[in-house]
């Protein structure tokens, strides 16, 4: 499985095409738009968010409710496009038109400097509409699809925070993806803890306030999985390195931790690994999951736990210093409309990027364009691992 996105935030559209989902997985327009909707909430989010009803439209792939093996393409219609048309457009502009809300002075920590030294984009819009992770609505779809493919199979995934400008919020271990997922989707921060969740609004009403900005940590949660997949054999097969670089692919990513992660490095050996036990009933099992759900690259069959960490929007009401690439003064960056705190809605994105990794890692180990013959290996493949 792979896929495509293509759109500009104040474009007319997003587009996805994704391919290699197999044919007769049962699949509607209600259960992509359930997980944009979900990306558009969380408690920081901006003046975007309300006039964006993200629905998808499914134009290709997809006939009566099932899936046809054949590309399915995306379209995310851009409401606010209907005020950008004339400075969007792709048509030729007129002699004597002007360029409006052109961009010259880069926004500090956002892709507009590079990104215009690179593609020669004097006016850094022609950056900022591409780089906005606003493009994340159309992973999500991506993400989506391979969620239902993922459920069909009895792997489950979910995304909350674990963390916002410093604020921990403490997650009893023992909790099971179900209570997880549950909990963290009544919360406007979506989080556990009741008292972090106070304490990071507060946080995000003051960083709005002062016209800052203010990340996070978000983690996923995957349970259901068969032990093996990915690969020891070679680095580029490895799943949890797939899934550490699709994570830092989500717009503002800095860092991606599994299971222990950076704790790891302070503990001893017999601290960290997880001691392995069998029974009838679950097969092979670790008495503790300190690697979350990884061993040799492998899914060890164990939770995948994996953290993400999120900077701050660089998209600042209150802009840092930057020239004017015009006339090389100094300037304060340009200001545009922005999320004081996306770290809930980057939650939801994490969630839907890992789980097409992981169906892609499902699609390249029992290959096959028919759903229920994918099923079927898979299903043997669970009861080989268990008496192995
Ligand atoms: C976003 C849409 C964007 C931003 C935000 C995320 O829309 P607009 O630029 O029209 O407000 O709200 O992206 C950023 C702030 C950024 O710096 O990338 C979305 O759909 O999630």
């Amino acid at each position: 499985m792979r896929y495509l996105t293509a759109g500009e935030s104040h474009g007319k559209q997003l587009t996805t095409i994704i391919e290699g989902v197999p044919s007769h997985l049962p699949l509607v327009a209600d259960q992509i738009n359930e997980s944009l909707i979900r990306r558009q909430g969380g408690h920081g989010r901006g003046r975007r968010m309300q006039i964006e009803k993200d629905l998808v439209e499914i134009t290709s792939g997809v006939r009566h409710g099932y899936t046809l093996g054949s590309p399915i393409s995306l379209v995310v219609h851009n409401d606010d496009f209907k005020h950008w048309r004339d400075i969007m457009g792709d048509a030729p502009l007129a002699d004597d038109a002007e360029v409006r809300r052109t961009i010259s002075r880069p926004r500090p920590g956002h892709a507009d400097l590079n990104g215009g030294l690179k593609y020669g984009h004097r006016d850094m819009r022609n950056v900022l509409e591409r780089s906005s992770a606003r493009e994340t609505a159309a992973r999500v779809g991506a993400g989506a699809v391979a969620k239902v493919l993922l459920r069909e199979l009895g792997i489950e995934v979910a995304g909350y925070v674990r963390e916002i400008a410093g604020i921990v919020s403490e997650v009893d271990e023992t909790l099971s993806l179900k209570e997880r997922a549950a909990i963290s989707e009544a919360s406007p921060v979506r989080t556990f803890d009741e008292q972090a969740a106070g304490k990071m609004m507060e946080a995000i009403d003051q960083a709005k306030k002062e016209g800052d900005s203010i990340g996070g940590v978000a983690e996923v949660y995957v349970e259901g999985m068969p032990p093996g997949l990915g690969s020891y054999v070679h680095y580029d097969r490895k799943l949890d390195g797939r899934i550490a670089g699709s994570v830092m692919s989500i717009n503002a990513f800095k860092g991606v931790e599994f299971g222990l992660g950076f704790e790891a490095a302070r503990r001893n050996g017999s601290e960290v690994h997880d001691e392995i036990l069998w029974s009838e009933e679950r097969g092979y099992y670790r008495r503790t999951n300190r690697l979350g759900g990884f061993e040799g690259g492998m899914t060890t069959g164990m939770p995948i736990v994996v953290k993400g960490v999120m900077k701050p929007i660089p998209t600042l009401y209150k802009p840092l210093q930057s020239v004017d690439i015009e006339t090389k003064e100094p300037f304060q960056a340009s200001i545009e409309r922005s999320d004081s705190c996306a770290v809930p809605a980057a939650s939801v994105v994490m969630e839907h990027i890992v789980a097409f990794e992981i169906a892609k890692a499902i699609t390249e180990e029992f290959p096959s364009d028919y759903f229920p013959r994918l099923k079927r290996a898979v299903d043997d493949y669970r009861k080989e691992a268990r008496s192995f």
